[in-house]
C-alpha cells in the first residue's frame, strides 16, 4: 500500500500530522513550489525566498531521515503551478491508494482540498493540525453562548489547561495580566540587541536567485536575507530572544524607535507559522527563564499571552467565522490604499518609517502594525479588502488564518466589535508618546488643524464624526463622543475640511 503525504509550505514540522504512521519504504512525501501560491497575492520577495528555502531544507532533512520525498521546484519543466496539478502528476507517477494531508491554514485551500477525494477518486484524509494548542472545535465550544468574545477569558482558561504561570489554581504573582506595566515609552539611548542573522548557504542562494528572476516585480527587498531557514537556526533565534531580549520585552512592547525595526520583540512569528518552531516550546522556554530569575514576570506573562492567548484566539475566530468574516465591512469603509503603502513618498514620518522597514524586512512589530499602519487604515476609512491584501502580501508571517482577524477584527473594526471591544483609533499624541517619529516629521503633532497639522489629529475626529451612527452607543468610546459634543461648530468644520483636503490629496496621488 502506498500513501501520498502532502506537506505544504507552512507545515514544516517533523511531527506534523500528515507524517504520523508513515511507512518509509512505501510512502511518498510530496512537497511542491507552485506559482499559484506565490502569486494569488503578490507576496513580498523575502517571504517567498524564506518559504522556498525553508521548504527545500526541510525536504533535505526528511530525505536524510530516510523518507522518500518528491519535491517539485518552481522552475521544474513539468511543474503545473498548482497544488491540484502537482497532486495529479504524483498520482500518475506513484499510483497511491490514499492521500494524507494536514488541515491547511487558509479557508480557500481547505475548500479545494475537500474536493480532491471526488476529483482524484482516491480517499483523502485531512488530519487536524496538531501544532496548535486549541482545536477549532474546542474554541467553538468555548465561544458558544457568549454574545461577544474577549481574548482575556479565553487566555485564562488556556493558562489553567496547560498549567502555565500558575501558582496552584491562582495566576503566578496574583494577576492574570501585567499589561499596565508594559507601556513604557522609549527612552534616549536604549540599546537594542541585534536580531538573529543566519548565514546564506547554497540552497538559500539558489532560491534568492530564483525569486529575483521570477518575482522581480513583487514588493519588497530580497536582500540582505537573514532569516533562519531550518529548525536548528530557528531554535537559535528563539534562544537569542530568551537570553537577550525577553527581559525588556514587556517594558518596551509598545515602544517604537526610528531605525530600530526589531526592538525587544521575539521575531519568531515567521518560524512559528511555518512550523519550524512550536508554540509550547516558546512558552516553556520563557517560563523557565522566569523561574530561573532571568526574566521579570511582566515580560514573561506578556510574551506568553501573545502566543497562548492572542495567537490561538485569532485562529479560533478565523475558523469559526469563515467564510463570512472575509466580507465584513461594518464601517462601510471604501477608500483605496494610498500609494505610499507601496513605497511612494509621504511626509508622514511614522508611516514612512514603518513602510520602509516592512519593505526591507517583511516584518514590522506589533505596535507598528496596530497603532501606526492599522490606525491610519482605520481612521482614513480604507476598504478592508485592500488592507487585508496588503498585510497578507507584505509580512513573512502572514497567512490568512492569522492576518484576516488581526486586520478586519483588531484594526478595522470591520466585524462590528466581535473580536475587539472598541476600535483602536488614536491621534498623533499616542504615536508621539510611544515613538520618536514625530521629531523627524514635516507635520506638527501638536497642531490640530490646518495644512501643518499632523493628519492623525484631524482624521481621528473625522473618523468618529463619520461613524457616529455605528459607534456612538459603544460605552468604551463614549468619552470621545462626549468630547465631540463639547466642540464648537468652527472646530467641527475645520476637522471636516482638513480631512476632505487630505482625502482629495491621496485620491490625486499627491504627496501627503
Ligand atoms: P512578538 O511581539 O515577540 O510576540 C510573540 C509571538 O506572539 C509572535 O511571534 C506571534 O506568534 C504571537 N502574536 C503576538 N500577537 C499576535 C496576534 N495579534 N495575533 C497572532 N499572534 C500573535 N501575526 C502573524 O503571525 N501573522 C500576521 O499576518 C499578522 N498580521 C497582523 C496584522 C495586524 C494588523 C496586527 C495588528 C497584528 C498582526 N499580527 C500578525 C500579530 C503580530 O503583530 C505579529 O505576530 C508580531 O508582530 C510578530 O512579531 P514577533 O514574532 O516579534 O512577535
Ligand atoms: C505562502 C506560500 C508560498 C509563497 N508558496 C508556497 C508553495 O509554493 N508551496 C506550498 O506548499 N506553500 C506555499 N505557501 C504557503 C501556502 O500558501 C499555505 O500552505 C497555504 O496558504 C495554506 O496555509
Ligand atoms: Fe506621524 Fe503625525 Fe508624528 Fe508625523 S506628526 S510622525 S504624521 S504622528
Amino acid at each position: 500500500m502506498t500513501t501520498l503525504r502532502l506537506i505544504l509550505g507552512d507545515q514544516l514540522s517533523h511531527d506534523i500530522a500528515a507524517l504520523k504512521g508513515c511507512d518509509k519504504d512505501n510512502d511518498i512525501i510530496l512537497m511542491v513550489e507552485v506559482w499559484d501560491e506565490a502569486t494569488y497575492v503578490h507576496h513580498h520577495k523575502k517571504k517567498i525566498a524564506f518559504l522556498f528555502s525553508a521548504m527545500r531544507h526541510f525536504a533535505a532533512e526528511l530525505q536524510d531521515k530516510g523518507y522518500s520525498v518528491h519535491y517539485t521546484k518552481l522552475d521544474d519543466e513539468k511543474n503545473t503551478g498548482s497544488f491540484r496539478g502537482e497532486i495529479e502528476r504524483a498520482i500518475k507517477a506513484y499510483k497511491p491508494d490514499e492521500i494524507i494531508v494536514t488541515f491547511p491554514g487558509e479557508y480557500r485551500v481547505l475548500q479545494d482540498m475537500i474536493k480532491w477525494e471526488s476529483a482524484f477518486e482516491i480517499p483523502v484524509d485531512i488530519r487536524e493540525d496538531n501544532r496548535f494548542l486549541c482545536t477549532p472545535e474546542k474554541f467553538e465550544q468555548w465561544a458558544q453562548g457568549r454574545k461577544s468574545l474577549r481574548m482575556e477569558f479565553f487566555y485564562r482558561d488556556m493558562r489553567r489547561d496547560y498549567n502555565i504561570l500558575m501558582d496552584g489554581d491562582k495566576p503566578e504573582g496574583g494577576e492574570w495580566n501585567y499589561d499596565s506595566e508594559n507601556r513604557k515609552p522609549p527612552k534616549e539611548g536604549l540599546l537594542v540587541p541585534p536580531t538573529y542573522t543566519a548565514q546564506i548557504d547554497d540552497i538559500t542562494r539558489e532560491v534568492i536567485d530564483l525569486v529575483a528572476t521570477r518575482f522581480g516585480n513583487h514588493f519588497g527587498d530580497l536582500e540582505p536575507f537573514y532569516f533562519a531557514v531550518t529548525r536548528d537556526q530557528a531554535l537559535h533565534a528563539l534562544d537569542k530572544f530568551i537570553t537577550e531580549r525577553l527581559q525588556k520585552f514587556g517594558d518596551y512592547q509598545d515602544a517604537m524607535v526610528e531605525g530600530e525595526p526589531w526592538m525587544f520583540h521575539a521575531h519568531i512569528s515567521f518560524y512559528l507559522n511555518c512550523g519550524l518552531l512550536k508554540p509550547l516550546e516558546c512558552i516553556q522556554k520563557a517560563q523557565d527563564a522566569y523561574k530561573k530569575g532571568k526574566a521579570p514576570l511582566n515580560a514573561t506573562e506578556g510574551f506568553i499571552r501573545q502566543i497562548m492567548g492572542w495567537r490561538e484566539y485569532i485562529r479560533g475566530i478565523y475558523w469559526m467565522k469563515m467564510p463570512d468574516y472575509a466580507q465584513e465591512n461594518f464601517l462601510e469603509a471604501k477608500r483605496k490604499l494610498p500609494n505610499f503603502f507601496w513605497g511612494a513618498p509621504t511626509h508622514m514620518n511614522c508611516l514612512k518609517q514603518c513602510i520602509k522597514e516592512t519593505k526591507e524586512n517583511a516584518y514590522a512589530h506589533h505596535i507598528q502594525r496596530l497603532m501606526v499602519l492599522g490606525n491610519f487604515a482605520l481612521i482614513a476609512g480604507i476598504d478592508p479588502k485592500y488592507v487585508n491584501e496588503w498585510y497578507l502580501i507584505v509580512y513573512a508571517d502572514a497567512y490568512e488564518w492569522v492576518e484576516l482577524p488581526n486586520v478586519s477584527g483588531m484594526i478595522l473594526y470591520a466585524d462590528g466589535g466581535y473580536l475587539a471591544s472598541k476600535p483602536y483609533a488614536a491621534s498623533g499624541a499616542y504615536i508621539n508618546k510611544m515613538s520618536d517619529y514625530c521629531k523627524g516629521c514635516k507635520y506638527s503633532v501638536t497642531k490640530k488643524n490646518g495644512p501643518q497639522a499632523c493628519p492623525f489629529n484631524y482624521l481621528y475626529w473625522d473618523f468618529f464624526l463619520r461613524n457616529e451612527d455605528q459607534l456612538s452607543n459603544n460605552p468604551r468610546i463614549g468619552m470621545g463622543y462626549r468630547t465631540l459634543a463639547k466642540m464648537d461648530d468652527d472646530k467641527i468644520t475645520a476637522i471636516k475640511s482638513d480631512a476632505q483636503r487630505f482625502f482629495k490629496a491621496i485620491e490625486n496621488n499627491e504627496i501627503v
